[in-house]
C-alpha cells in the first residue's frame, strides 16, 4: 500500500486555518480524500493498461507483458501519450473558444466584446501574411480568425505558427519528423496510435506525443494567449492582492474559477456597473468584491487587476468562507466536490461552459452574443443571494497580501527599454555578464500529495537567492505571491545582492507573474526575444534557463512539459510522470531525449536537489556559450568591492 501525502502541513497559514475550520464543522476537503487516498502502484509506474477487453491488464515480475504481449514501455508510453494527448486538447479547445469569440466580433454578431488590442492584432495577422494595409479592422479580424481555425485542422504544411520558433529549433523539429500538421491532427493521430494493436515502439510513440505536446505549445496555448491579448488586452504591470482574505466579509462575493475569461470578463464588467453597486448597496452590502481562483483568477489579474482568492487547492475553501454568494466555473481544475462543500453554505455554484456540467452545480448556457446581459443577470443573483448568507457560518482568514502581476513579454520588453527604446539589450547584457546567472520558468499546479505552495515558493526563493531570474505561471504563480516573492520590495530582499541590484537597474522585479497556464506560451516568446536580441546562442537549448513544475497535479502539466522538452529546455518536476515502469522509457525522457532535442526532463522532490539540478544545468549552458568565466570574474569583484564597503 503507497502512501498519498507527505505530510499535511501547508505553508499557506490561511489554508491552516480553513482546514482547521472545516474540521471542526466535519466537512471533508481534498487533503481528507488524498490521505484516505490508497495508492495504485501500477498506475504510479504506469504499468496497467486498460486500452482493450482482453484485459486490463497489469505489468509486473511475474506477468511481464499484457494479454496481447505489449511490454512495460508500450503501456507506459501509450498511457503518457494519452495523458499528453488530454492536456494538448483542453489548452487547444481553450483557444479555440476564443479564436470563435474573436469570429463573433469580426463578424459583429455580439457588442460584448471589442478588438482591445489592434496592434497585436496586427502583429499576430503578420504572422499569417494576411494584408493589412488600408483595411478595416474587423476584416483582418476575420481573416485573422480563419487562419487560425485552420491551424486545428489538418494540412499538408507543418502549422504556420512554429515559424516562430527560433530556425535552428524549427530545423531540428523537421530532422526528428516532429512538426505537427494541425492540432487536431496531432491528438487523433495520437489517440489512434495509442488503440490496441497499433503503435507500439515506445520510442516512436514518444515522437508522435512529443508532436502534439508542440501542437499545444506552440499552437493552441500560443493561439489562446494570442487571442485573449487581441480581445481583452496584452497585459501591463497592474497592482493586485492575493489570498482568502480577498473575500470581503461586508460585499457580495463572486468567484470566478476555471481557465477561460471569456464570460469573466463580461461579469467583471458586470460588477463594475453603478447600477449593480447600488444594487448590492440596497441589499445592505458595502460594494460587490469579485475575484477568483485558478487561471481564470490568472486572466482576470493580468489584464483588470482582479484579487486572486486562491490557488488550485484553495477552491473548496474559498466557499468555506461562507461569505461566497456565487462562485462561476467554467472549464478545468474545477473539483465535483465544490458542489457538497457549497451545499453546506448559501453559495451558487453556477457553471458556465455547455461542455462542463457536474451534478449539483446550476448550469447558464452560455452565448456570446448575449455574454454581457448574462453577466448582469448572473451578478444581479449573486447580489439577491446575499440575504441568504448564513452569518454565523462566516469565517474569512485576515491574509490579503499586495504583489505586482502582469508582465507579457511585451510589457518587459518596454520596462527593460525604458520609455523611448523597447528592448531585450539590457537583459541579455546582465545574462552575458553574470549578473543574472540564468532563467528558470517555476510553472504548475498545486497537489495534496504535497504541502500547499510548500516546494513551489523554497525553490523560488533558493533560484533568486542564486542570481536566477524567475518567470511565473498558473498556480505557482499565485504560490508565489502568497509568499510575497511578487512584492518587488520583499523579492528584492529575498534575491542575492547582486541580482537585486541588476533588477533595480535594468528596471524589472526578480520574479515576474506572466500569466495562466496557456500563458507558458509566453515564456516560449520571452526565449525567442532573448535569443533575438543576440549574444546568447541561437536556439533555446542554447540558453542558461530551465522549467520547473515543482506540484504538477493535471493532465496539461504533462503537455507543458513535453513541449518545454521539445523546445530544448530542462524540465523539473517535484514527482515522476506515470513512466518509471517503463525502464527504458524512463531513461529516454530523462536522457536520451536530450541529445535530438536538447532538452530532458528530471525527476525530483527536495528543495536543495532541485536547486542544485536547476543551477548545474544553467551553469553548463553558460560554459557552453563562453560566458562563465565573466560572471566568475564578476562575482570575485563584487565581494572586493563589498570587502570594501565594509
Ligand atoms: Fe490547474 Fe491553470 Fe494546474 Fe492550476 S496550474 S491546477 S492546471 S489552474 Ni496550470
Ligand atoms: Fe492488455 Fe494489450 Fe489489451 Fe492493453 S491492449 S489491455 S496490454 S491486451
Amino acid at each position: 500500500m503507497l502512501k498519498n501525502q507527505e505530510s499535511i502541513q501547508d505553508s499557506d497559514p490561511a489554508t491552516t486555518q480553513m482546514r482547521d475550520a472545516a474540521k471542526k464543522r466535519g466537512m471533508e476537503t481534498v487533503w481528507d480524500r488524498s490521505a484516505s487516498n490508497v495508492v495504485c502502484k501500477f498506475g504510479v509506474e504506469g504499468l496497467c493498461c486498460k486500452n482493450c477487453n482482453m484485459g486490463p491488464c497489469r505489468i509486473s515480475a511475474k506477468a511481464p507483458r499484457g494479454m496481447c504481449g505489449a511490454d512495460a514501455d508500450t503501456i507506459a508510453a501509450r498511457n503518457l501519450s494519452r495523458a499528453v494527448a488530454a492536456g494538448t486538447s483542453a489548452h487547444s479547445d481553450h483557444g479555440r473558444h476564443l479564436v470563435h469569440t474573436l469570429r463573433m466580433v469580426a463578424e459583429g454578431k455580439t457588442d460584448s466584446y471589442r478588438i482591445t488590442d489592434e496592434r497585436r492584432l496586427l502583429e499576430v495577422a503578420s504572422l499569417y501574411k494576411i494584408e493589412t494595409e488600408g483595411r478595416e479592422t474587423l476584416d483582418i479580424a476575420r481573416d485573422l480568425a480563419d487562419a487560425l481555425d485552420a491551424e486545428f485542422a489538418h494540412s499538408q504544411e507543418p502549422m504556420k505558427t512554429l515559424s516562430q520558433a527560433p530556425v535552428k529549433r524549427q530545423a531540428i523539429w523537421q530532422k526528428a519528423g516532429v512538426q505537427p500538421h494541425g492540432i487536431d491532427h496531432s491528438v487523433v493521430e495520437l489517440m489512434h496510435r495509442t488503440h490496441m494493436g497499433v503503435d507500439h515502439a515506445f520510442g516512436h510513440l514518444e515522437l508522435g506525443t512529443i508532436t502534439a505536446s508542440i501542437a499545444d505549445g506552440w499552437g493552441g496555448s500560443m493561439i489562446a494567449t494570442a487571442v485573449s491579448d487581441i480581445l481583452f488586452g496584452t497585459p501591463k504591470p497592474v497592482l493586485s492582492s492575493v489570498n482568502l482574505g480577498v473575500i470581503a466579509k461586508d460585499h457580495v462575493n463572486l468567484v470566478v474559477h476555471g481557465h477561460e475569461p471569456v464570460l469573466s470578463d463580461c461579469v467583471a464588467a458586470a460588477c463594475e456597473e453603478p447600477a449593480a453597486i447600488e444594487y448590492a448597496k440596497s441589499k445592505g452590502a458595502a460594494g460587490i468584491r469579485l475575484s477568483g481562483i485558478c487561471c481564470t483568477a490568472n486572466e482576470m489579474l493580468m489584464r483588470r487587476g482582479i484579487p486572486v482568492a486562491g490557488n488550485f487547492l484553495q477552491q473548496e475553501l474559498a466557499i468555506m468562507t461562507g461569505a461566497v454568494e456565487m462562485m462561476l466555473v467554467d472549464v478545468q481544475c474545477i473539483m465535483p466536490s465544490l458542489a457538497s462543500v457549497a451545499a453546506c453554505f448559501h453559495t451558487r455554484v453556477v457553471a458556465t461552459s455547455k461542455l462542463a456540467h457536474t451534478a449539483g452545480f446550476e448550469t447558464v448556457d452560455f452565448n456570446e452574443e448575449h455574454a454581457m446581459e448574462q453577466a448582469r443577470s448572473l451578478v444581479r443573483s449573486a447580489i439577491d443571494n446575499f440575504a441568504n448568507r448564513k452569518k454565523d457560518m462566516v469565517e474569512i482568514p485576515d491574509s490579503r497580501v499586495d504583489f505586482v502581476a502582469g508582465f507579457s513579454v511585451r510589457a518587459i520588453h518596454e520596462m527593460l527599454g525604458g520609455r523611448f527604446r523597447s528592448t531585450f539589450r539590457p537583459l541579455n547584457d546582465a545574462i552575458i555578464d553574470g549578473r543574472i546567472r540564468g532563467i528558470a520558468g517555476v510553472v504548475g499546479c498545486n497537489n495534496p500529495k504535497k504541502n500547499l505552495d510548500g516546494t513551489i515558493v523554497p525553490l523560488v526563493k533558493g533560484l533568486i537567492a542564486h542570481d536566477v531570474l524567475v518567470l511565473l505561471t498558473g498556480c505557482a504563480a499565485i504560490s508565489c505571491a502568497k509568499a510575497g516573492l511578487l512584492s518587488p520590495e520583499t523579492a528584492r530582499e529575498a534575491a542575492s545582492p547582486g541580482l537585486a541590484e541588476v533588477c533595480e537597474a535594468i528596471g524589472i522585479p526578480p520574479v515576474l507573474h506572466m500569466g495562466s497556464c496557456v500563458d507558458n506560451s509566453r515564456i516560449l516568446s520571452a526565449a525567442c526575444a532573448v535569443l533575438r536580441e543576440g549574444g546568447l546562442g541561437e536556439d533555446i537549448a542554447d540558453l542558461p534557463a530551465a522549467g520547473a513544475a515543482p506540484e504538477w497535479m493535471s493532465e496539461k502539466a504533462v503537455a507543458i512539459g513535453h513541449y518545454f522538452v521539445a523546445s530544448g529546455m530542462l524540465v523539473l518536476l517535484g514527482s515522476p510522470l506515470h513512466i518509471i515502469g517503463g525502464e527504458k522509457l524512463n531513461d529516454m525522457l530523462t536522457q536520451g531525449v536530450e541529445e535530438a532535442f536538447g532538452g530532458k526532463f528530471a525527476w525530483e522532490s527536495h528543495t536543495a536537489k532541485q536547486l542544485k539540478i536547476i543551477l548545474d544545468h544553467i551553469d553548463k549552458k553558460r560554459e557552453a556559450l563562453g560566458i562563465n568565466t565573466k560572471r566568475k570574474r564578476m562575482l570575485f569583484d563584487m565581494k572586493e568591492r563589498r570587502a570594501l564597503d565594509v
